[in-house]
């Protein structure tokens, strides 16, 4: 089947099995492993944290940060590979332990900032503009700890001071509720498009939709694509499953809803999804119990999924769903997509 569609994933979806409650289940490989694997299954693209780029960023000069993106830009090239994104990891620094862009330590907020600024020279040096934010402690474990208005305020100066380091980058927010934090300021795509309103180039702030982030809070992953599309926002997209509301699982694309990943597969079809050059990335895991000789089955099933999923789509009965629907029939239009989803 002929499809534009291009693919990507990040080192971190090649997790060794560590949870909560024990060690790694997989031993450590390196990035280059990593990088064959992408290849091997037919991937065009890699997302990158700051870090996963830079390894130890936080202890190393401006010069040193530039150098070593520039090798990594060299091995890419040499692979033929993409770098899609780069992300600030904001979450996993002392500096960071009360939140990045919201900190109650102004020092920590600056830190934030100094560091957002490393991961546009870092993306630049890449090629990429798209800095993708996923705000993961701004938010609050105790509702009084911050002062949600003064917050917001200090999200759009952080957005700002990006926007103005690099006159092209653009900021795509990845929203999810809560996990790290109880709640998070940014929990959907409203908010992430509603706050792009508020800086100094509302152009160059759009979103990224997680499914599972979607599914979280309690909202339809295909009606946000519809959404943030509506406004030509959809710029990234991190396809997986949830099974209800709780910790963030990041499963296989499809595995739990299937019919759910069907109407995101269609919405994104509808809107043309990745004919301005945008990727379908997967944010997907292995489970914990994966053996070292499947660990890239999570990422190829994501793919055959979503290209199964897409000859559901175009071979969808639209003009049958059209006389169900002008009849008000939903009773039958529900059975015609459960048994279009079951096949003959
Ligand atoms: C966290 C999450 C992150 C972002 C990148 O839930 O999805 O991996 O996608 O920082
Ligand atoms: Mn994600």
């Amino acid at each position: 089947m002929k499809h534009h569609y291009k693919f990507c994933f990040g080192p971190w979806n090649i997790s060794e099995g560590q949870d909560p409650y024990g060690p790694t289940t997989r031993p450590a490989q390196t990035f280059d492993w990593k990088l064959a694997q992408l290849k091997k299954l037919g991937f065009d693209a890699m997302m990158f944290h700051d870090d996963d780029a830079v390894p130890d960023i936080d202890s190393k000069s401006e010069s040193q940060i530039r150098k070593e993106a520039k090798e990594l830009k060299k091995r890419l090239d040499g692979e033929g590979i993409v770098a899609e994104m780069v992300a600030p990891r904001l979450w996993f620094a002392p500096q960071t332990i009360d939140g990045a862009y919201t900190s109650n330590d102004k020092r920590h907020r600056q830190y934030a900032i100094d560091r957002s600024k490393r991961c546009i020279d870092i993306g630049k040096i890449l090629g990429t503009d798209l800095i993708v934010l996923w705000l993961a402690r701004e938010g609050t474990y105790i509702r009084e700890a911050k002062d949600g208005r003064r917050s917001v305020e200090l999200l759009v100066e952080a957005f700002d001071a990006m926007l103005a380091y690099d006159k092209k980058a653009r900021l795509s927010i990845e929203p999810k509720p809560n996990e790290p934090m109880d709640h998070a300021y940014l929990p959907t795509i409203g908010h992430a498009l509603a706050i792009a309103q508020l800086t100094r180039d509302p152009k160059r702030v759009g979103c990224l939709i997680e499914s599972a982030h979607a599914i979280l809070a309690g909202i339809d992953p295909a009606d946000e694509i519809d959404f943030a599309m509506s406004f030509g926002k959809l710029w990234s997209l991190h396809l997986n499953d949830q099974n209800g509301l709780k910790y963030d699982q990041d499963r296989p694309f499809g595995c739990t809803n299937l019919r759910s990943a069907f109407d995101q597969v269609r919405a994104l079809e509808r809107n043309g999804y990745g004919k301005n050059g945008e990727y379908v990335c997967f944010d997907v895991h292995p489970f914990r119990t994966t053996k070292v000789e499947h660990w890239m089955a999570h990422l190829d099933n994501s793919r055959r999924t979503f290209l199964r999923l897409l000859e559901k789509v175009r071979s969808y009965d639209e003009k049958q769903a059209k006389s169900l629907i002008a009849n008000r029939d939903y009773q039958a239009l529900d059975q015609m997509v459960i048994e279009h989803l079951l096949g003959k």
